[in-house]
Parts: C-alpha cells; sequence; structure tokens
C-alpha cells in the first residue's frame, strides 16, 4: 500500500514563525537539543498518521466540512514535557474557537472513518525544541513576550522523510470563513 503521513495543522505566518524560531535557538543553546527550524513550526490539530494514498482526497473532503470561524491566538507561555523532552510554546487562555476547530475537525474524521491521533485533551503546542534538558520547574521561570496569531485558515500538511529530519509540504488550505457558525 502505498501511504502518505498526514497531519492537520495551523501554520504561523512568517513574522510570528521568526520570533519563535528565534526563541527556539536560544532555548537549545541554554537547555541543549534540536531546534525546530523555522520553516517547520506548527501546531497540530489533529494527527493522522500513515494514510492510504487513495484515500487522501476522502481526507480533504473532510478538511473542508470542518466549519469554524476565525479567531485569535495568543502565545505567551513555554511548556515542556519530560516523558519526551519536547520544549514548546503555546497559550495560558487557549482560544474557544481553537477548541471549536479542533472539535469540528474530529467530528468531521470521524463520520468519514479516517483514523487519528486523539488525545482525550488536546493541548495546543508549537514543539521549539526537541531533546532539551530541563529541572522541574524551570520553564515556567521563561517568560515569552505576547505573540498575537490571528487564525483564518488551517492547512493538510504531508510530512515525508529527508536529509537531516522531516520536511512538511501543504497539500491544501482551508480558509475559515468568517460567517461561520460553530
Ligand atoms: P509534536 O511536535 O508534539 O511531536 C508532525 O509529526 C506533527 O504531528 C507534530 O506536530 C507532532 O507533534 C504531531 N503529532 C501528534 N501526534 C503524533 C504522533 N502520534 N506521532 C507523530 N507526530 C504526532
Amino acid at each position: 500500500m502505498n501511504t502518505m503521513r498526514l497531519f492537520f495543522a495551523l501554520w504561523p505566518p512568517e513574522d510570528l514563525s521568526r520570533a519563535l524560531a528565534d526563541g527556539a535557538e536560544a532555548l537549545a543553546r541554554r537547555f541543549g537539543g534540536r531546534p525546530t527550524r523555522r520553516e517547520t513550526i506548527h501546531l497540530t490539530l489533529a494527527f493522522l498518521g500513515e494514510v492510504d494514498a487513495a484515500c487522501v482526497s476522502g481526507v480533504i473532503d473532510a478538511g473542508r466540512r470542518a466549519y469554524a470561524a476565525p479567531f485569535q491566538l495568543v502565545v505567551d507561555r513555554f511548556g515542556y514535557w519530560r516523558h519526551n523532552d519536547l520544549l514548546w510554546a503555546g497559550c495560558t487562555e487557549p482560544a474557544e474557537g481553537l477548541r471549536s476547530l479542533v472539535m469540528a475537525l474530529r467530528r468531521q474524521l470521524r463520520a468519514a472513518s479516517i483514523a487519528f491521533d486523539a488525545a482525550p485533551r488536546f493541548v495546543a503546542h508549537l514543539t521549539l525544541v526537541r531533546k532539551a534538558r530541563i529541572v522541574r520547574g524551570e520553564v515556567d521561570m521563561i517568560s515569552l513576550e505576547p505573540l498575537r496569531w490571528p487564525c483564518s485558515g488551517f492547512v493538510l500538511v504531508h510530512s515525508r522523510p529527508a536529509a537531516g529530519g522531516r520536511e512538511y509540504a501543504v497539500l491544501e488550505s482551508f480558509p475559515l470563513p468568517a460567517a461561520a457558525r460553530c
């Protein structure tokens, strides 16, 4: 079977990804680990994993049916997961609009019988450094100047192996219509 590794994501505008990439490099200098490259910084909405290439059009249709209104995120904090040494940026106040979008996507994927990784508690995060080494509580001491992110669309991404890691290609973009009802 010919498969493609897919996920739905919010892709930050360049000014935001640049600020986050600068932050990632500074954090990696301080705590070690591998900073995320600017062009790959994103916020995953739903991770599908390996999908039969013949089913991709069904995935795109599910994305098109996932209606939600545009919203704004404020990226204003760092977080750290010890189980996978992942240092990330996220939001103190997760936007209701983001939750609605994730729920709408999950509904449409389930309705189309498309499998995805559905953690019971969705934690919105942008991975900044992998394999970082941080002492407990240390991450709460690092401040992040709030970054405002107006979100007016999301994307379906194809993750492919590449020299030195993975590369991401946007397969399809989905605008969030201003008149959408949640
Ligand atoms: P991460 O940054 O926390 O590793 C592409 O791999 C994207 O999908 C990443 O943002 C990754 O999150 C996310 N993702 C979610 N669940 C995943 C899984 N089970 N395996 C790999 N990536 C996953």
